[in-house]
């Protein structure tokens, strides 16, 4: 199709501007998004395995690879999951994996996106790519989004891609989280209203809202952000769900309050109500933070950490509960608990 006339003229000079020219040498060290401070965080690298499974079949690491118009890079209507595979005396198991990838077709339900693939087959996916790295243990990413060929907001020409990556992945929140606690700021960003972004689906683009509130943190000198949601009520934090220990009660705040209906927080619901412990969904205000008798936050990525300020009030730290939950937690991942053991799904046979 010819150029409408306006363009004949950029054409033009494209052709004999040139990338020398314009000095557009291409960059052979991409460099960081900024000079990270030592204390601006947890490097969190990724180490390479051998392969990733994208749409059905494994290709090598370094070939996993999308085109830079694919639909869910521009306008983040990606859904995902963090789950993790953990050494045990029978192999690598995947911790609640069924669950993880139910969320995972839930989160695109609400997005309106057709996996093609069952949860069935996603969980066998999983398990394949697993086995694949040889690892002992790692972490797995999970994701579906709206690939190459359509651009533009309506997403229902769009094709749904999914890939699966392994890869090790220590401890998110710093080695001694458990034991000398993190420090949080309550976030300047507002967590997301349901009715704007739904924070119960876990897409791509809610992390917008993570990441500046992450990094906020971080700068701050701080090693994590709680956010509230536009009510005022605290609702998680970046990547994990809140408990507040009060006497022997503990409090987390519902899905209502703008959480993500937490795997890890179920597990410890059941672990706190094991314990014997009372457990209750409440909204929880900044002040109820503050007076905590103990805090702690979890997530797959995070597992069990606790907190051990927010916004500089101390919080006796690791208090008894959560240290109870976080070592049940630690053993139960590691089939190490009969009673859990339902959560653990093997990728080799038994
Ligand atoms: N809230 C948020 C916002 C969240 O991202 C997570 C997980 C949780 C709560 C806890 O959910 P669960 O993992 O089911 O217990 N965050 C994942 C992604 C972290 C990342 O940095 O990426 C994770 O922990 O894998």
């Amino acid at each position: 199709m010819p150029l409408p006339r306006e363009y004949e003229g950029a054409r033009l000079r494209r052709k004999d501007s040139g990338q020398e020219q314009l000095n557009l040498t291409r960059r052979k060290n991409r460099p960081r998004n900024s000079d990270l401070q030592t204390d601006e965080g947890n490097l969190m690298p990724i180490t390479p395995t051998a392969n990733i499974w994208m749409n059905g079949e494994l290709v090598p690491w370094e070939d996993a690879k999308i085109h830079v118009l694919t639909h869910s890079l521009h306008y983040g209507m990606g859904v995902f999951e963090g789950i993790r595979a953990y050494e045990t005396d029978a192999g690598p198991a995947v911790f609640r994996l069924t669950d993880h990838i139910r969320r995972l077709q839930d989160s695109a339900k609400v997005m309106l996106m057709e996996l093609p693939y069952s949860v069935e087959e996603l969980v066998e996916a999983v398990k394949v790519t697993v086995r694949d790295t040889g690892l002992p243990s790692c972490y797995i990413r999970p994701i579906a989004y709206f690939g190459y060929g359509e651009m533009g907001l309506n997403t229902i020409p769009c094709s749904v891609d999914v890939a699966i990556a392994c890869w090790p992945w220590g401890a998110y929140l710093g080695d001694d989280a458990v034991t000398k606690g993190v420090r949080m700021k309550i976030s300047s960003w507002t967590r997301h209203d349901p009715n704007i972004m739904p924070p119960t689906a876990k897409t791509t683009g809610n992390y917008v809202n993570s990441s500046l509130a992450k990094v906020e943190a971080l700068k701050a000198g701080y090693d994590e952000a709680i956010m509230l949601n536009v009510q005022g009520w605290v609702s998680e934090c970046t990547g994990e769900n809140i408990f507040v220990g009060r006497g022997n009660v503990l409090l987390t705040p519902p899905t209502a309050a703008g959480a993500l209906r937490g795997i890890t927080q179920d597990s410890v619901i059941a672990i706190a109500k094991d314990f014997g412990f009372e457990v209750r969904e409440e909204f929880l205000t900044r002040a109820d933070l503050y007076t905590a008798d103990e805090m702690f936050v979890c997530g797959t990525a995070a597992e069990v950490s606790a907190v051990n300020s927010v916004d500089d009030r101390p919080i006796p730290c690791p208090g008894p509960m959560t240290r109870a939950i976080a070592e049940e937690y630690g053993k139960a991942v590691r089939g190490k608990v009969d009673r859990y053991k339902d959560w653990l799904e093997y990728v080799n046979e038994h």
